[in-house]
């Protein structure tokens, strides 16, 4: 029997020694895992999560799981009624914390990480939630018995090999018959060596590859001076706190413990006796099946000349080297006490880790990333996997909160406990200070900010800051007077948090998402993940762009004769010149967060709308609503594949979604599409997609990062549709 548990915004699955008491949520949870292995879909819907909110078990909710029955009042109009149960519904699922847990899973790539982080470190994992991570594996093993980047993905090397050896360490024989459809996948597609260089740096963490069939992860980069345009501290965080720790190790050519596993491992993995493979040969190489972005000559050739540096030796070299080292895990160290050992996100947390191992296994560090490894694992009735970071929970909070507020008075008054909750947690995750001696480890500021998740992690980002800043505005301002003075946020926060928005803006006008962009373009060049496109340096996006807008937009409606107006009415400007200089021929906008056109057409709309745009006032918007029209389906819905994500193509899915729905309906609504037609033909298959309870199917997954890779956003499939009712509701009554 399984609890989750919560702690601002913190959650993290345990097993419940009171088991034997609750056999009706025993029973609710076993039924789950056989629908989940009798249905098609990939995307667990977080069924766990709905039963123990049903039986009463999400501690501290205020509903107590009990669903409020729709009043007759509404009852008569069905748009009302499927918004009240929208409501309902999803107020039942809110934690005691106030925020909204889901699985924010979807990578299959991240899990082995943490695996094999687990194994070399000997940090034992609880039996339960080996079978559990086991069990998940196996349910996304593609029928051709490799594993792709994502749950909904074609079968990669990368992913297939680290998760052949993450099932293998987790328990399953080498004669399991899932272990051995893995292998033969590994043996017909050319074996690890095809495995692009994130999948290499794992297997020889492991000992079951060797460093030098690896392009070199020199550290001495990190003791350029900043001024060149290639330090990494100039690349997106993402990618310089990865490689940041994967080059601690390299340069130390860290090795785990070759153990009788280990040894198996190297035979099973390879067709030649391992003691025989010629490593440097296998330098650069990658899997077609793998390859997204192709690596251009001149990068090759710098990757050449780097593995030349490796292997001379010069007096002075071994100096050079610990100088790095030292640099290097200093970095790594302030990252981990910056972010409470939790990391940015799920691959440097398990690489930090791994990091901090090697250079003490007993000091206190190792104990303190122990402590937050469960921060990253979600159970559903798939099983149990690592998430993309510690979870959504302010971004989801934040977006929820504005669509109950959507839904007018006359629905939304029976949920102020709901609402206030989530003010609590949006007020307690603002982040308040600075990171110690900021500018020595390379961070912007944060004081003021909205993170992504939770305030223990803390890293600030310009969009949520946007999105906490709107949600904190509409709770606590004129139209949520429920909020107790006391509770409110002070106008010195609002403000702090208005500032930090402004610091983020980009000489172009637009935003990036957690600093300004502080390298050039071209130098996407160097990009070595050959999986991951636009990880090199953080640029402004239209989603961004879009969220800083609004929340700087809302305080200027709150506070009009603030001193800062001025100011943001000139960034205001720039911004919203940006958003239009992006927007394609078509009259789209790219979506990189979010499956995709539908998504950033979505995000427009909301900041041009909130700043008091019109269908008369604004081409560009008229444009983008042209765009969605044409792309409604006979059923009313709209559907868009992840496939429009990797191919920057808008590529219908199969069937209608209820996201895609959701987004392509609060952006007309918000326009005020002189039409109605096609809006209520949305609405109606909303309302007829509805579940009996008021909750929503679970479909495709609809996240996506860097261009090839999508993640979940559970909670979605709740928030938009109850959004796009509300608004259409709202502004067509
Ligand atoms: C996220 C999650 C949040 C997301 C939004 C705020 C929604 C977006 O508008 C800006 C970008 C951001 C912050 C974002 C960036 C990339 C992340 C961090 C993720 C998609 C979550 C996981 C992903 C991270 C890079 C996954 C680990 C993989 C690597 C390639 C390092």
């Amino acid at each position: 029997m399984w609890r989750l548990n919560v702690d601002r915004g913190r959650q993290w699955w345990t097993t419940d020694a009171d088991a034997a008491t609750s056999p009706a949520l025993s029973a609710a949870l076993s039924s789950a895992r056989a629908a989940y292995a009798s249905s098609k879909h990939a995307h667990s819907s977080d069924a766990y999560l709905r039963a123990l909110a049903s039986h009463g078990h999400l501690l501290g909710n205020p509903t107590c799981g009990a669903l409020a029955p729709v009043p007759a009042r509404l009852r008569r109009d069905a748009r009302a009624a499927a918004l009240h149960k929208g409501l309902s519904f999803f107020a039942t699922l809110q934690t005691g914390d106030g925020h909204w847990a889901g699985d924010y899973a979807g990578p299959m790539f991240l899990l082995p990480g943490l695996v094999i982080a687990c194994y070399v470190s000997r940090t034992p994992l609880p039996p339960a939630h080996r079978a559990e991570m086991l069990r998940y594996l196996r349910n996304h093993q593609n029928p051709d018995g490799g594993f792709g980047l994502h749950i909904e993905h074609k079968s990669t090397m990368f992913s297939t090999a680290l998760n052949y050896v993450a099932m293998r360490i987790l328990g399953a024989g080498s004669a399991d018959s899932d272990s051995r459809s893995a292998r033969a996948w590994i043996r017909a597609h050319g074996g690890p060596a095809g495995c692009p260089g994130w999948g290499k740096f794992w297997l020889a963490v492991l000992g079951v590859y060797e460093w030098q069939g690896m392009d070199p992860l020199t550290p001495e980069f990190w003791l350029l001076p900043y001024a060149l345009p290639c330090h990494p501290a100039r690349f997106w965080c993402h990618c310089r706190v990865v490689y940041l720790p994967m080059s601690y190790l390299y340069g130390r050519r860290a090795v785990g413990e070759v153990t009788e596993l280990v040894r198996e491992l190297r035979e099973e993995l390879y067709e030649e006796p391992y003691e025989s493979i010629e490593w440097p040969a296998w330098r650069g190489r990658c899997c077609e099946e793998d390859v997204y972005v192709r690596r251009p000559k001149l990068q090759r050739v710098l990757w050449g000349a780097l593995a030349l540096w490796e292997s001379i030796w010069f007096p002075g070299k071994q100096w050079l080297r610990e100088r790095a080292l030292k640099e290097t895990l200093m970095q790594i160290t302030a990252e981990d006490e910056n972010t409470n050992y939790i990391c940015i996100g799920p691959v440097n947390k398990v690489i930090n880790f791994l990091c901090r191992w090697f250079d003490d296994p007993d000091g206190v560090a190792v104990d303190k990333h122990r402590d937050r490894l469960t921060d990253y694992l979600w159970l559903a009735e798939d099983g149990m996997k690592m998430q993309g970071y510690n979870g959504s929970q302010l971004w989801d909070t934040a977006f929820a909160s504005q669509a109950f507020m959507a839904a007018g008075r006359d629905i939304v008054e029976p949920f102020t406990k709901t609402l206030s909750l989530a003010h609590d947690y949006v007020e307690m995750t603002q982040v308040l200070v600075d990171v110690p001696n900021r500018e020595r480890f390379y961070r912007h500021m944060s004081k003021g900010a909205w993170p992504f998740s939770t305030r223990d992690h803390g890293w600030p980002i310009a969009d949520c800051t946007g999105e906490g800043l709107a949600a904190a505005l509409l709770l606590q301002g004129k139209k949520g007077t429920w909020i107790p003075k006391k509770k409110m946020i002070s106008n010195d926060r609002l403000q702090d948090a208005v500032k930090m928005i402004l610091s983020y803006q980009n000489p172009d006008g637009g935003w990036a998402t957690y600093e300004l962009q502080r390298g050039p373009a071209w130098l996407e060049f160097l990009n070595p993940s050959e999986v991951f496109g636009d990880i090199m340096v953080d640029y402004s996006y239209v989603e961004c762009t879009a969220s800083a807008l609004k929340g700087i937009g809302e305080f200027r409606a709150e506070f009009p004769d603030h001193p800062l107006v001025p100011k943001l009415n000139e960034s205001l400007a720039k911004g919203i010149r940006y958003i239009e200089s992006i927007q394609k021929q078509d009259g789209s906008w790219y979506g990189s967060w979010g499956i995709c056109f539908l998504y950033a057409i979505w995000f427009a709309i909301d900041a041009y709308t909130s700043m008091g745009l019109t269908l008369e006032t604004s081409p560009s918007m008229e444009r983008a609503c042209q765009f969605v029209l044409n792309k409604q389906r006979e059923d009313g819905g709209w559907g868009e594949s992840y496939l429009s994500s990797e191919t920057m193509v808008y590529t219908q899915s199969e069937e209608s979604l209820v996201v895609s729905t959701g987004w392509a309906l609060v952006a007309l609504s918000m326009a005020r599409w002189p039409d109605r037609e096609p809006l209520e033909k949305a609405s109606q298959f909303l309302i007829r997609s509805q579940d009996e309870n008021g909750d929503w199917p679970q479909q495709n997954i609809c996240g996506v990062f860097n261009r090839n890779c999508m993640i979940s956003y559970s909670q979605y499939r709740n928030i938009f549709p109850i959004w796009a009712l509300a608004e259409y509701r709202k502004n067509y009554p």
